[in-house]
């Protein structure tokens, strides 16, 4: 099996969604480290025409987009281990990974997340109140109908981990940090318990932002 490569900005809660899945999977993987910069840069844009994070490389083969990315992973190592067999829990893990990127990074996790912990940290820069308060009705909506599809399960696709849960808990990880997850997860106590469940699992232990960034560094 060739080495998998992963090139991400360390902090990226896309790749780190990748390197849980390699770590789920009993996987080596290397880090190649970019900057904000070279993320843009002919280099990296030979990788990933829209320069975005992250690009995941195997041997010859050479894949952008996280969704796919993970699924790739998920078929070349003891395939299908993070795919519920179930056609309903795989279409509820399908949902999960496009709610993710369309509904909660894309208006909620892409302003809450940035402005309070991504900016400050990477850029140093003072949160926008304005910004946050712009995307508390749509992160409302988004956190009721999170909480609504796990109901009293362990996991977002059943009693398993999938890549749903992979996907969706680094970008949650992030918006943890900010005071607002107060008044978003506190109504609802097992996304709360589902957070901590998934914080406890080595995959998240190995792949927080400084262990990236030190992973990055070597
Ligand atoms: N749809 C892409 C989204 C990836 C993405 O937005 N990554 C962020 C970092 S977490 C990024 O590249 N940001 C740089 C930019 O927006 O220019 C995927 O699933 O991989």
């Amino acid at each position: 099996m060739p080495e998998f490569v992963v090139h991400t900005v360390p902090g990226s809660p896309f790749a780190r969604a990748v390197l849980m899945a390699l770590v789920e999977k009993g996987e080596a993987y290397r880090i190649a480290g970019l900057t904000p910069v070279a993320a843009k840069a002919p280099a990296h844009l030979a990788r990933h025409p829209f320069g975005r994070i992250p690009v995941l490389e195997h041997g010859d083969f050479s894949l952008y987009e996280t969704q796919a990315i993970l699924r790739y992973i998920d078929r070349v190592t003891s395939p299908g281990s993070l795919t519920p067999a179930d056609p309903r829990a795989a279409g509820r893990m399908d949902l999960i990974l496009n709610l993710n990127d369309w509904y909660l990074f894309q208006g909620v996790a892409n302003i809450i997340a940035f402005q309070r912990v991504v900016g400050p940290r990477l850029m140093g820069l003072e949160p926008d109140l304005d910004a946050i308060a712009t995307a508390m009705p749509r992160a409302t909506l988004v956190f009721t109908e999170l909480a609504r599809l796990l109901g009293g399960q362990a996991f977002f696709a059943g009693e398993t981990v999938s890549l749903a849960d992979l996907q969706l808990f680094p970008q949650l990880d992030f918006m943890r940090l900010a005071p607002e997850w107060a008044t978003l997860a506190g109504p609802h106590p097992a996304l709360d318990a589902w957070m901590d469940r998934m914080a406890g699992r080595p995959s998240a232990a190995a792949t927080t932002w400084e262990q990236v960034a030190a992973q990055a560094a070597r």
